[in-house]
Protein backbone atom coordinates (compact mmCIF):
# COMPACT_ATOMS: atom_id res chain seq x y z
CA UNK A 1 0.00 0.00 0.00
CA UNK A 2 3.09 2.45 0.31
CA UNK A 3 3.36 3.01 -3.35
CA UNK A 4 -0.70 4.55 -3.30
CA UNK A 5 0.53 6.59 -0.39
CA UNK A 6 1.50 10.49 -1.28
CA UNK A 7 5.32 11.49 -1.10
CA UNK A 8 7.15 14.69 -1.34
CA UNK A 9 7.90 16.11 -4.81
CA UNK A 10 11.51 15.37 -5.00
CA UNK A 11 13.75 17.10 -4.53
CA UNK A 12 11.60 18.75 -2.08
CA UNK A 13 12.46 22.87 -2.59
CA UNK A 14 15.28 23.71 -0.38
CA UNK A 15 14.37 26.84 1.59
CA UNK A 16 11.40 27.38 3.07
CA UNK A 17 10.99 30.85 0.77
CA UNK A 18 10.67 28.24 -2.22
CA UNK A 19 7.66 26.43 -0.79
CA UNK A 20 3.96 27.59 -0.33
CA UNK A 21 3.49 26.95 3.32
CA UNK A 22 0.11 27.83 4.23
CA UNK A 23 -1.23 28.66 7.72
CA UNK A 24 -3.67 25.30 7.80
CA UNK A 25 -1.80 22.22 7.02
CA UNK A 26 -1.99 18.48 7.26
CA UNK A 27 0.61 18.03 9.74
CA UNK A 28 0.36 20.43 13.01
CA UNK A 29 0.86 17.56 15.62
CA UNK A 30 4.04 16.78 14.45
CA UNK A 31 4.79 20.82 13.62
CA UNK A 32 3.51 21.56 17.26
CA UNK A 33 5.57 18.64 18.45
CA UNK A 34 9.19 20.03 16.78
CA UNK A 35 8.47 24.01 17.60
CA UNK A 36 8.35 22.65 21.12
CA UNK A 37 11.75 21.43 20.63
CA UNK A 38 12.56 24.45 19.18
CA UNK A 39 11.36 26.62 21.97
CA UNK A 40 13.23 24.48 24.37
CA UNK A 41 16.37 24.72 22.63
CA UNK A 42 16.23 28.38 21.92
CA UNK A 43 15.75 29.14 25.60
CA UNK A 44 18.80 27.41 26.10
CA UNK A 45 22.17 29.53 25.69
CA UNK A 46 25.21 28.86 22.96
CA UNK A 47 25.37 28.54 19.61
CA UNK A 48 24.62 24.68 19.19
CA UNK A 49 21.20 24.80 21.04
CA UNK A 50 20.85 27.90 18.60
CA UNK A 51 21.74 25.50 15.80
CA UNK A 52 19.59 22.84 17.14
CA UNK A 53 16.44 25.12 17.56
CA UNK A 54 16.54 25.90 13.51
CA UNK A 55 17.15 22.92 12.68
CA UNK A 56 14.17 22.12 14.56
CA UNK A 57 12.45 24.81 12.83
CA UNK A 58 13.69 23.72 9.41
CA UNK A 59 12.13 20.16 9.47
CA UNK A 60 8.94 22.12 10.88
CA UNK A 61 8.54 23.86 8.14
CA UNK A 62 8.96 21.25 5.69
CA UNK A 63 6.32 19.22 7.40
CA UNK A 64 3.73 22.72 7.13
CA UNK A 65 4.46 22.81 3.42
CA UNK A 66 3.58 18.67 2.72
CA UNK A 67 -0.03 18.74 0.80
CA UNK A 68 -0.75 15.54 2.81
CA UNK A 69 -1.03 14.11 6.19
CA UNK A 70 2.01 11.92 7.32
CA UNK A 71 1.48 8.46 7.53
CA UNK A 72 4.48 6.72 7.19
CA UNK A 73 8.06 8.34 7.48
CA UNK A 74 9.34 7.13 3.81
CA UNK A 75 6.82 9.67 2.23
CA UNK A 76 9.69 12.19 3.54
CA UNK A 77 12.14 11.16 1.09
CA UNK A 78 13.68 13.45 -0.54
CA UNK A 79 13.11 16.11 1.78
CA UNK A 80 15.69 18.43 3.43
CA UNK A 81 16.18 18.76 6.46
CA UNK A 82 14.87 15.38 7.80
CA UNK A 83 18.08 13.89 9.66
CA UNK A 84 17.92 11.23 11.94
CA UNK A 85 17.05 12.82 14.92
CA UNK A 86 13.46 14.57 13.15
CA UNK A 87 12.84 11.27 12.03
CA UNK A 88 13.04 9.55 15.57
CA UNK A 89 10.63 12.24 16.88
CA UNK A 90 7.95 11.58 13.88
CA UNK A 91 8.28 8.18 13.78
CA UNK A 92 7.19 7.94 17.71
CA UNK A 93 4.21 10.17 17.01
CA UNK A 94 3.13 8.43 13.93
CA UNK A 95 3.28 4.70 16.33
CA UNK A 96 2.40 6.20 19.42
CA UNK A 97 0.69 9.70 18.78
CA UNK A 98 3.41 10.93 21.29
CA UNK A 99 6.80 11.36 21.59
CA UNK A 100 8.91 10.79 24.71
CA UNK A 101 11.46 13.46 24.01
CA UNK A 102 8.81 15.90 23.56
CA UNK A 103 6.46 14.92 26.07
CA UNK A 104 9.95 15.64 28.86
CA UNK A 105 10.07 19.32 27.49
CA UNK A 106 6.96 19.51 27.80
CA UNK A 107 6.89 18.39 31.60
CA UNK A 108 10.22 20.24 32.64
CA UNK A 109 9.80 22.26 35.42
CA UNK A 110 12.37 24.77 34.36
CA UNK A 111 10.36 24.60 30.65
CA UNK A 112 7.19 25.40 32.06
CA UNK A 113 8.26 28.66 34.00
CA UNK A 114 10.48 29.77 31.05
CA UNK A 115 7.54 29.43 28.76
CA UNK A 116 5.82 31.40 31.14
CA UNK A 117 8.52 34.29 32.00
CA UNK A 118 9.01 34.82 28.62
CA UNK A 119 5.82 35.57 27.28
CA UNK A 120 6.09 38.91 29.95
CA UNK A 121 6.56 41.74 27.55
CA UNK A 122 9.81 43.19 27.73
CA UNK A 123 11.01 39.78 29.14
CA UNK A 124 13.79 37.67 26.93
CA UNK A 125 15.39 34.64 28.26
CA UNK A 126 17.95 36.29 30.37
CA UNK A 127 15.75 37.68 32.67
CA UNK A 128 13.28 34.50 32.61
CA UNK A 129 16.29 32.75 33.73
CA UNK A 130 16.83 35.40 36.69
CA UNK A 131 13.27 35.14 37.89
CA UNK A 132 13.71 30.98 37.82
CA UNK A 133 17.10 31.48 40.16
CA UNK A 134 15.47 33.82 42.65
CA UNK A 135 12.61 31.00 42.88
CA UNK A 136 9.88 32.20 41.54
CA UNK A 137 7.30 30.32 39.82
CA UNK A 138 4.40 32.58 38.45
CA UNK A 139 3.89 35.80 37.15
CA UNK A 140 1.93 36.65 40.36
CA UNK A 141 5.38 36.10 42.44
CA UNK A 142 7.45 38.21 40.17
CA UNK A 143 4.87 40.75 40.30
CA UNK A 144 5.02 40.80 43.93
CA UNK A 145 8.64 40.48 44.62
CA UNK A 146 10.32 42.31 41.50
CA UNK A 147 11.17 45.89 41.84
CA UNK A 148 13.93 46.48 39.52
CA UNK A 149 13.02 46.21 35.40
CA UNK A 150 12.69 48.92 32.92
CA UNK A 151 9.43 50.61 31.65
CA UNK A 152 9.00 47.46 29.23
CA UNK A 153 8.80 45.01 32.32
CA UNK A 154 7.40 47.38 34.52
CA UNK A 155 4.13 47.81 32.17
CA UNK A 156 4.82 43.88 31.08
CA UNK A 157 4.24 42.68 34.43
CA UNK A 158 1.51 44.85 35.61
CA UNK A 159 -0.84 44.33 32.06
CA UNK A 160 0.48 40.80 31.56
CA UNK A 161 -2.94 38.76 31.86
CA UNK A 162 -4.38 41.17 28.93
CA UNK A 163 -1.40 41.35 27.49
CA UNK A 164 -1.98 37.55 26.98
CA UNK A 165 -5.39 37.83 25.60
CA UNK A 166 -4.48 37.62 21.77
CA UNK A 167 -6.02 40.73 19.34
CA UNK A 168 -8.51 39.82 16.85
CA UNK A 169 -8.33 40.37 13.64
CA UNK A 170 -11.57 42.73 14.20
CA UNK A 171 -9.71 44.64 16.34
CA UNK A 172 -6.85 45.31 14.84
CA UNK A 173 -8.75 46.07 11.74
CA UNK A 174 -10.62 48.69 13.73
CA UNK A 175 -7.23 50.30 14.99
CA UNK A 176 -6.16 50.41 11.36
CA UNK A 177 -9.37 52.07 10.51
CA UNK A 178 -8.88 54.61 13.48
CA UNK A 179 -5.39 55.21 12.40
CA UNK A 180 -5.83 55.81 8.61
CA UNK A 181 -8.79 58.25 9.67
CA UNK A 182 -6.11 60.24 11.70
CA UNK A 183 -3.80 60.10 9.19
CA UNK A 184 -6.12 62.23 6.98
CA UNK A 185 -5.67 65.03 8.90
CA UNK A 186 -2.29 64.90 9.79
CA UNK A 187 -0.33 63.79 6.37
CA UNK A 188 -2.92 62.78 3.73
CA UNK A 189 -1.17 60.40 1.23
CA UNK A 190 0.10 58.73 3.38
CA UNK A 191 -0.22 54.68 3.67
CA UNK A 192 -0.92 52.64 6.55
CA UNK A 193 -0.20 48.74 6.40
CA UNK A 194 -1.39 46.14 8.52
CA UNK A 195 1.37 43.89 8.27
CA UNK A 196 2.76 40.60 10.84
CA UNK A 197 0.39 37.60 11.40
CA UNK A 198 -2.73 39.23 10.83
CA UNK A 199 -1.19 40.38 6.61
CA UNK A 200 -0.35 36.35 6.34
CA UNK A 201 -4.21 35.37 7.12
CA UNK A 202 -3.95 34.86 11.13
CA UNK A 203 -7.29 35.64 12.52
CA UNK A 204 -5.53 36.09 16.22
CA UNK A 205 -2.14 37.96 17.45
CA UNK A 206 -0.05 38.83 20.12
CA UNK A 207 -0.05 42.77 18.72
CA UNK A 208 -0.61 45.13 16.11
CA UNK A 209 2.25 45.90 13.44
CA UNK A 210 1.43 48.79 10.88
CA UNK A 211 3.71 50.35 8.30
CA UNK A 212 4.03 53.10 6.85
CA UNK A 213 5.23 55.02 3.80
CA UNK A 214 4.88 58.07 1.77
CA UNK A 215 5.04 57.84 -2.01
CA UNK A 216 6.81 61.13 -2.57
CA UNK A 217 10.04 60.14 -0.25
CA UNK A 218 10.42 62.57 2.25
CA UNK A 219 7.11 63.37 3.38
CA UNK A 220 7.33 60.38 5.75
CA UNK A 221 9.86 62.71 8.07
CA UNK A 222 8.41 64.02 10.80
CA UNK A 223 4.85 62.02 10.41
CA UNK A 224 5.18 59.71 13.27
CA UNK A 225 5.84 62.05 16.06
CA UNK A 226 2.71 63.94 15.28
CA UNK A 227 0.66 60.98 14.96
CA UNK A 228 1.75 59.99 18.43
CA UNK A 229 0.90 63.91 19.52
CA UNK A 230 -2.68 62.91 18.53
CA UNK A 231 -2.57 59.66 20.19
CA UNK A 232 -0.95 61.43 22.97
CA UNK A 233 -3.92 63.83 23.26
CA UNK A 234 -6.53 61.40 23.14
CA UNK A 235 -5.29 59.62 25.88
CA UNK A 236 -4.75 56.58 24.07
CA UNK A 237 -1.03 55.83 25.03
CA UNK A 238 -0.17 53.68 28.38
CA UNK A 239 3.43 53.23 27.48
CA UNK A 240 6.13 53.07 24.10
CA UNK A 241 9.18 54.50 23.03
CA UNK A 242 9.92 56.04 19.52
CA UNK A 243 13.23 55.10 18.05
CA UNK A 244 14.71 57.35 15.31
CA UNK A 245 15.60 55.63 12.26
CA UNK A 246 19.11 54.77 11.80
CA UNK A 247 19.71 53.51 8.53
CA UNK A 248 22.95 54.05 6.60
CA UNK A 249 23.29 52.07 3.20
CA UNK A 250 27.24 51.61 4.17
CA UNK A 251 26.02 49.49 6.98
CA UNK A 252 23.97 46.68 4.73
CA UNK A 253 27.16 45.93 3.21
CA UNK A 254 29.01 44.82 6.55
CA UNK A 255 28.68 41.80 8.57
CA UNK A 256 26.87 43.66 11.38
CA UNK A 257 23.83 44.74 10.76
CA UNK A 258 21.92 45.27 13.83
CA UNK A 259 21.67 48.76 15.69
CA UNK A 260 23.20 49.43 18.93
CA UNK A 261 19.85 48.75 20.72
CA UNK A 262 19.70 45.01 19.22
CA UNK A 263 16.95 45.95 16.91
CA UNK A 264 16.35 43.88 13.49
CA UNK A 265 15.86 47.23 11.50
CA UNK A 266 17.11 50.39 11.32
CA UNK A 267 13.42 52.19 10.83
CA UNK A 268 11.87 54.69 12.78
CA UNK A 269 9.51 52.87 14.69
CA UNK A 270 7.69 53.73 18.02
CA UNK A 271 7.06 50.43 20.24
CA UNK A 272 4.38 50.36 23.17
CA UNK A 273 1.07 50.05 24.25
CA UNK A 274 -2.12 51.65 23.36
CA UNK A 275 -4.89 52.22 25.46
CA UNK A 276 -7.46 50.48 23.38
CA UNK A 277 -11.26 51.30 24.22
CA UNK A 278 -13.22 48.42 24.89
CA UNK A 279 -15.77 49.90 22.42
CA UNK A 280 -13.07 49.29 19.24
CA UNK A 281 -13.49 45.34 20.45
CA UNK A 282 -16.93 44.97 18.33
CA UNK A 283 -18.01 45.63 15.00
CA UNK A 284 -18.61 49.33 15.22
CA UNK A 285 -20.20 52.19 12.71
CA UNK A 286 -18.20 55.14 11.24
CA UNK A 287 -20.20 57.30 13.53
CA UNK A 288 -19.49 55.55 16.87
CA UNK A 289 -15.92 55.54 15.68
CA UNK A 290 -15.24 59.25 14.77
CA UNK A 291 -17.67 60.37 17.41
CA UNK A 292 -15.19 62.00 19.80
CA UNK A 293 -13.28 64.06 17.26
CA UNK A 294 -11.28 66.67 18.16
CA UNK A 295 -7.40 66.48 17.15
CA UNK A 296 -6.92 69.28 19.08
CA UNK A 297 -2.82 67.89 19.89
CA UNK A 298 -0.20 70.16 19.51
CA UNK A 299 1.35 68.18 16.72
CA UNK A 300 4.90 69.54 17.29
CA UNK A 301 4.87 68.29 21.08
CA UNK A 302 6.30 65.12 21.10
CA UNK A 303 9.40 64.79 21.80
CA UNK A 304 12.60 62.64 21.63
CA UNK A 305 12.14 60.98 24.92
CA UNK A 306 10.27 58.30 26.61
CA UNK A 307 6.74 58.98 27.09
CA UNK A 308 6.91 55.73 29.48
CA UNK A 309 9.53 57.12 31.53
CA UNK A 310 8.20 60.81 31.23
CA UNK A 311 5.04 59.50 32.28
CA UNK A 312 6.06 57.51 35.10
CA UNK A 313 7.17 60.89 36.64
CA UNK A 314 5.24 63.56 35.87
CA UNK A 315 2.13 60.78 37.14
CA UNK A 316 1.52 59.58 40.47
CA UNK A 317 0.05 56.87 39.28
CA UNK A 318 2.48 53.10 39.33
CA UNK A 319 1.89 50.57 36.46
CA UNK A 320 0.17 48.48 39.01
CA UNK A 321 -2.17 51.15 39.93
CA UNK A 322 -2.76 52.28 36.71
CA UNK A 323 -3.58 48.91 36.09
CA UNK A 324 -6.17 48.25 39.32
CA UNK A 325 -7.91 51.49 38.11
CA UNK A 326 -12.01 50.66 36.91
CA UNK A 327 -11.33 51.79 32.75
CA UNK A 328 -12.91 51.46 29.60
CA UNK A 329 -10.23 50.28 27.96
CA UNK A 330 -7.42 47.47 28.07
CA UNK A 331 -4.01 47.37 27.44
CA UNK A 332 -2.98 46.56 23.37
CA UNK A 333 0.52 46.07 22.30
CA UNK A 334 1.19 48.15 18.85
CA UNK A 335 4.26 48.61 16.47
CA UNK A 336 4.46 51.49 14.21
CA UNK A 337 6.65 51.53 11.96
CA UNK A 338 8.02 53.94 8.77
CA UNK A 339 9.64 53.08 5.67
CA UNK A 340 11.25 55.45 3.33
CA UNK A 341 8.95 54.53 0.12
CA UNK A 342 12.42 53.19 -1.72
CA UNK A 343 13.13 51.01 1.07
CA UNK A 344 9.38 50.03 1.28
CA UNK A 345 8.74 46.87 -0.21
CA UNK A 346 11.68 44.78 1.27
CA UNK A 347 9.91 46.45 4.66
CA UNK A 348 6.62 45.22 4.09
CA UNK A 349 8.13 41.78 2.96
CA UNK A 350 10.18 41.86 6.52
CA UNK A 351 7.71 43.30 8.55
CA UNK A 352 4.87 40.56 6.62
CA UNK A 353 7.31 37.02 7.77
CA UNK A 354 7.24 35.42 9.13
CA UNK A 355 10.33 35.49 11.02
CA UNK A 356 11.23 31.62 9.78
CA UNK A 357 10.61 32.93 5.64
CA UNK A 358 12.61 35.81 6.37
CA UNK A 359 15.41 34.10 7.77
CA UNK A 360 15.20 31.78 4.78
CA UNK A 361 15.26 34.16 1.98
CA UNK A 362 17.86 35.78 3.60
CA UNK A 363 20.13 32.69 3.68
CA UNK A 364 19.29 31.71 0.01
CA UNK A 365 19.84 35.60 -1.26
CA UNK A 366 23.47 35.07 0.64
CA UNK A 367 24.25 31.81 -0.62
CA UNK A 368 22.58 32.05 -3.92
CA UNK A 369 23.84 35.73 -5.10
CA UNK A 370 25.93 36.91 -2.37
CA UNK A 371 23.16 39.14 -1.73
CA UNK A 372 22.81 40.89 1.45
CA UNK A 373 19.10 41.18 1.99
CA UNK A 374 17.30 43.22 5.05
CA UNK A 375 13.74 45.03 6.12
CA UNK A 376 15.77 47.99 4.02
CA UNK A 377 16.38 46.32 0.60
CA UNK A 378 18.83 43.94 -1.17
CA UNK A 379 22.70 44.69 -1.53
CA UNK A 380 24.84 42.76 -3.63
CA UNK A 381 28.06 42.34 -2.23
CA UNK A 382 30.35 41.32 -4.75
CA UNK A 383 29.54 44.50 -6.94
CA UNK A 384 28.79 46.53 -4.11
CA UNK A 385 25.20 48.18 -4.96
CA UNK A 386 21.46 47.99 -3.85
CA UNK A 387 18.80 46.72 -6.02
CA UNK A 388 15.60 48.51 -5.62
CA UNK A 389 12.34 46.84 -6.04
CA UNK A 390 8.81 48.48 -6.86
CA UNK A 391 6.79 45.83 -5.70
CA UNK A 392 7.15 42.56 -3.70
CA UNK A 393 6.99 40.42 -6.88
CA UNK A 394 9.90 42.15 -8.30
CA UNK A 395 12.27 41.14 -5.06
CA UNK A 396 11.05 37.55 -5.52
CA UNK A 397 12.16 37.87 -9.45
CA UNK A 398 15.34 39.30 -8.72
CA UNK A 399 16.17 36.38 -6.45
CA UNK A 400 14.61 34.52 -8.81
CA UNK A 401 12.23 32.69 -6.04
CA UNK A 402 8.45 31.85 -6.64
CA UNK A 403 6.30 34.50 -5.87
CA UNK A 404 3.99 33.26 -2.80
CA UNK A 405 1.57 35.68 -1.10
CA UNK A 406 1.74 36.67 2.88
CA UNK A 407 -0.88 34.14 3.08
CA UNK A 408 1.81 31.02 1.61
CA UNK A 409 4.68 32.35 4.63
CA UNK A 410 3.89 30.57 6.89
CA UNK A 411 7.00 29.25 7.68
P1 LIG B 1 5.88 40.02 15.38
O1 LIG B 1 4.81 41.00 15.62
O2 LIG B 1 6.80 39.70 16.50
O3 LIG B 1 5.32 38.60 14.85
P2 LIG B 1 4.02 38.21 14.02
O4 LIG B 1 3.22 39.41 13.68
O5 LIG B 1 4.47 37.36 12.89
O6 LIG B 1 3.23 37.28 15.01
P3 LIG B 1 2.13 37.72 16.12
O7 LIG B 1 0.81 37.49 15.51
O8 LIG B 1 2.38 36.85 17.29
O9 LIG B 1 2.37 39.16 16.44
O10 LIG B 1 6.79 40.51 14.18
C1 LIG B 1 6.25 41.10 13.01
C2 LIG B 1 7.06 40.70 11.82
O11 LIG B 1 8.39 41.18 11.94
C3 LIG B 1 7.19 39.20 11.68
O12 LIG B 1 6.11 38.68 10.96
C4 LIG B 1 8.48 39.03 10.99
C5 LIG B 1 9.29 40.20 11.46
N1 LIG B 1 10.21 39.75 12.52
C6 LIG B 1 11.39 39.13 12.14
O13 LIG B 1 11.68 38.99 10.96
N2 LIG B 1 12.21 38.68 13.12
C7 LIG B 1 11.91 38.81 14.45
O14 LIG B 1 12.72 38.40 15.31
C8 LIG B 1 10.69 39.46 14.83
C9 LIG B 1 10.31 39.61 16.28
C10 LIG B 1 9.89 39.91 13.83
MN1 LIG C 1 9.33 38.04 25.66
MN1 LIG D 1 2.70 40.85 15.13
MN1 LIG E 1 5.29 43.13 16.35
Amino acid sequence: NQASEPTVQSPVPEYSCQRSTPLKHHNSRFCEAMELLQDYAEMREGDDNYMRALAWRRASCVLKSLKFPLTNIDQLKGAKDVGKHVEKVLQSILDHGTSDEVEKVRNDPWYKKMKIFTKVFGAGTKTAQEWIEKGWTTVDEVRQNYTKGDWRLRFGLAFHEELMELVTRLEADNFTKFIKHQCETILPGISVELCGGFKRGKTHGHDIDLLFTHQSTGKEVGFLPRLLSVLESKNLILCGKWNRGTYTEEAMYSDSKRTKNNQLDHFEKWIGIIKFPKKWRKSISEEEFFSDENVSADLNSYEDSEPAKKKLKTNELSPEDIAAQSRSWIARRVDLIIAPYDQYFYALVGWTGSKQFNRDIRTYAKRTHNYAMTSHGLYDLTKRKSLPAKSEKEIFDILGVPYFPPEERNC
